[in-house]
C-alpha cells in the first residue's frame, strides 16, 4: 500500500492474513457488575485457522453479534487479533435476519422457503459489506491474504480490490451455490455475481457448485471462462473450485475416547431406560434440515409397530435458531406439536417416542450424544456439507455406530458408505431406519471404517491449508495484474 493510501486508513496493526466473517469467534458477554467480557465460541472454523492466524501475524474481523454496540475497538483475546465490525439493530434486521437469512439463504438451498426480495434489505446489505470491506482494506498489511467467508459478505471481494488491489483475495461458501435456473430470480444477481468476483480463488463445498457459478458468470456476466476458471476483461484470472469442509476430527476423537465423555454416554443411556437402540438428530432448528419429516418417519414405524417404544427412542437435539425470523418460529411450532403428538399418541410411562432438547450443548455434551446413538440421522433437504454427520463418525472409534444421511447433504459425497436417502421420500426414509437399525455388526463396521478412513485424512486443517496453498499458488497470473494495475 503507498504511503498515502495508508494515511487514509490509519490502523494499529497491518495483518498479514485477514479473515473477514460475518461473526467473530467471540461473544460479548454483559456480566451482572455491568463490566464486558469476551467468551469464545470454539467452532471449526477458528479451530482450523487458528494456527494460521498465529503463524501469519493475523486478524478476524467480524460482527460481536449483539445489536447497537457502539463501536469497540480492535483488542486481542488469547493471542487473537480481533477486530469488531458493529451493526446496529436495523442492519440486523435488513442485513441479517432480512437478506442474508430471508432472501440468500432460502434462495441459495433449492427455495426450500419462500425466499423475500426487499430492496431496503439489499441496500443494507450492501452498506454493511462496504463496512467490512472498508475495515479489512484499513486492516490488511501490503501484499496481504484476506479470506472472506460466506453468503453475508459475497460483495466484499469486488470492495476490497476496488481499494486495494495488492492483496489476495479469497472467498469461501459454506452453503450450496444454487443452479442458475434459481439463483436468475434474484433482483440484483449481476451485482452478487461481480461482488464474488473480487476474489482471486472462490472456493465451494462441491464441484456441482462450482460449476453452476462459472456457468452463470459465463451466460449473466458474459466473462469468458475454460473449465473453473473465468477471465475478466483486464486479464485477471479468478478460479472457481470446491474444498470440501471437514471438522477437527483427531480433537473430536480424542474427546470421544476421555473418560468424562464415556461416562456421560452411559449417564445418558441409563437416563433413557437404557433401549436397546437410540436414534439420534442434532441440527440447527432450520427448515433446511429435514427434522420434520425424520420424526414422522420415526413416529409412523412407532405407529407401525415395526419399532417399540421399549426397545428403542429418538433423541432429537435442536439447537434454538435465527428464533427472530418468522419462518423459523413457525417451523419450531411444527416440530413440537408433532413431538407432541407422536409421544401422546404413542408413548408410554417412563417411555416417550421422542426426546425433543431445544438446545445448545458444550462440545463434551455433544460427543457424548454423539457416543450414546446407535443410529445417527442426519437428513436435509439441502445442505452445503453437514459437520454433524462427520463428527459422528470421528467419535465412533470403535468403527461401530449406523449413518442414514441425505443424499442431498455435500457430506454424502464423501460418506459414501451411509445409509443414504431421499429425505422427500418418507417410506424410503422409514425403510433405511429400519436397515441402519437391524444391520449387524459386521455390517455397519464395514461401512464405519471406509467412513473414518475419509473424515480422518481430510480434516478441517487440511482444507484450510488446501485452500490457502492454492490462493498463494495462483502468483503468477496475479502479480503480473497487480503490477498491470500499479502501473495503471
Ligand atoms: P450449519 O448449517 O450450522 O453450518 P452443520 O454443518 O451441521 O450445519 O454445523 C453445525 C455445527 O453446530 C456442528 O459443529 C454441531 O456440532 C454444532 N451443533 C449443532 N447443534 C448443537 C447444539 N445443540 N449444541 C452445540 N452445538 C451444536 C453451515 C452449513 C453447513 C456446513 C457448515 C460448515 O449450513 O452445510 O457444513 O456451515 O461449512
Amino acid at each position: 500500500m503507498s504511503p498515502a493510501q495508508k494515511a487514509d486508513h490509519p490502523s494499529d496493526h497491518q495483518a498479514d492474513l485477514v479473515i473477514v466473517a460475518n461473526r467473530l469467534p467471540v461473544d460479548r458477554v454483559h456480566n451482572a457488575d455491568g463490566s464486558v467480557s469476551w467468551r469464545t465460541s470454539p467452532g471449526g472454523l477458528v479451530t482450523a485457522l487458528e494456527p494460521v492466524l498465529r503463524a501469519n501475524d493475523g486478524a478476524w474481523i467480524g460482527w460481536p453479534g449483539s445489536a447497537d454496540e457502539e463501536d469497540v475497538e480492535p483488542f486481542v483475546e488469547d493471542g487473537l487479533s480481533l477486530v469488531p465490525v458493529s451493526l446496529s439493530a436495523r442492519e440486523v434486521e435488513e442485513f441479517y435476519e432480512g437478506f442474508s437469512n430471508g432472501t440468500l439463504w432460502p434462495l441459495y438451498h433449492d427455495v426450500i422457503a419462500k425466499p423475500e426480495f426487499h430492496r431496503e434489505w439489499w441496500e443494507s446489505y450492501v452498506e454493511v459489506n462496504q463496512r467490512f470491506a472498508d475495515r479489512a482494506a484499513e486492516v490488511a498489511a501490503d501484499g496481504a491474504t484476506v479470506w472472506v467467508q460466506d453468503y453475508q459478505l459475497q460483495l466484499v471481494p469486488q470492495m476490497l480490490r476496488a481499494k486495494r488491489p495488492d492483496l489476495r483475495i479469497g472467498f469461501y461458501l459454506h452453503i450450496p451455490f444454487p443452479p442458475a435456473e434459481l439463483f436468475s430470480q434474484l433482483p440484483w444477481r449481476r451485482q452478487l455475481l461481480e461482488g464474488l468476483l473480487g476474489a482471486d480463488l472462490i472456493g465451494f463445498q462441491l464441484p456441482g457448485a462450482a460449476a453452476n457459478f462459472v456457468r452463470l458468470v459465463r451466460s449473466r456476466v458474459g466473462h469468458k471462462t475454460h473449465r473453473d476458471t473465468i477471465y475478466l476483461p483486464d486479464g485477471r484470472p479468478v478460479k472457481a473450485t470446491a474444498f470440501p469442509i471437514s471438522i477437527d476430527t483427531a480433537g473430536f476423537e480424542e474427546l470421544a475416547r476421555s473418560e468424562g465423555v464415556e461416562q456421560r454416554a452411559a449417564e445418558i443411556r441409563a437416563a433413557l431406560g437404557n433401549p436397546r437402540k437410540i436414534f439420534l438428530g442434532v441440527d440447527r432448528l432450520d427448515y433446511t434440515k429435514g427434522i420434520y419429516s425424520r420424526l414422522r418417519a420415526f413416529g409412523e414405524l412407532v405407529r407401525d409397530g415395526e419399532i417399540d417404544v421399549e426397545d428403542a427412542v429418538f433423541v432429537q437435539v435442536a439447537t434454538p435458531s435465527r428464533e427472530r425470523v418468522e419462518q423459523y418460529r413457525i417451523l419450531r411450532d411444527e416440530i413440537e406439536m408433532l413431538v407432541g403428538r407422536v409421544n401422546g399418541d404413542h408413548g408410554r410411562i417412563g417411555h416417550p417416542a421422542i426426546h425433543y432438547l431445544h438446545n445448545s450443548y458444550p462440545r463434551e455434551e455433544m460427543a457424548a450424544f454423539y457416543r450414546a446413538a446407535d443410529v445417527m440421522v442426519v437428513t436435509p433437504f439441502r445442505d452445503g456439507m453437514n459437520l454433524v454427520a462427520k463428527e459422528y463418525v470421528a467419535c465412533r472409534f470403535d468403527n461401530d455406530g449406523a449413518l442414514v444421511l441425505s443424499e442431498f447433504a455435500g457430506a454424502a459425497q464423501e460418506l459414501r458408505q451411509a445409509w443414504l436417502v431421499n429425505p422427500y421420500d418418507i417410506d424410503g426414509m422409514k425403510a433405511s431406519l429400519m436397515e441402519a437399525f437391524a444391520a449387524d455388526s459386521k455390517e455397519t463396521g464395514r461401512r464405519m471404517r471406509a467412513m473414518r478412513k475419509q473424515v480422518v485424512a481430510n480434516d478441517v486443517s487440511k482444507w484450510a491449508r488446501d485452500f490457502l496453498d492454492e490462493l498463494s499458488s495462483l502468483p503468477e497470473q496475479h502479480d503480473k495484474h497487480v503490477r498491470r494495475s500499479r502501473a495503471g
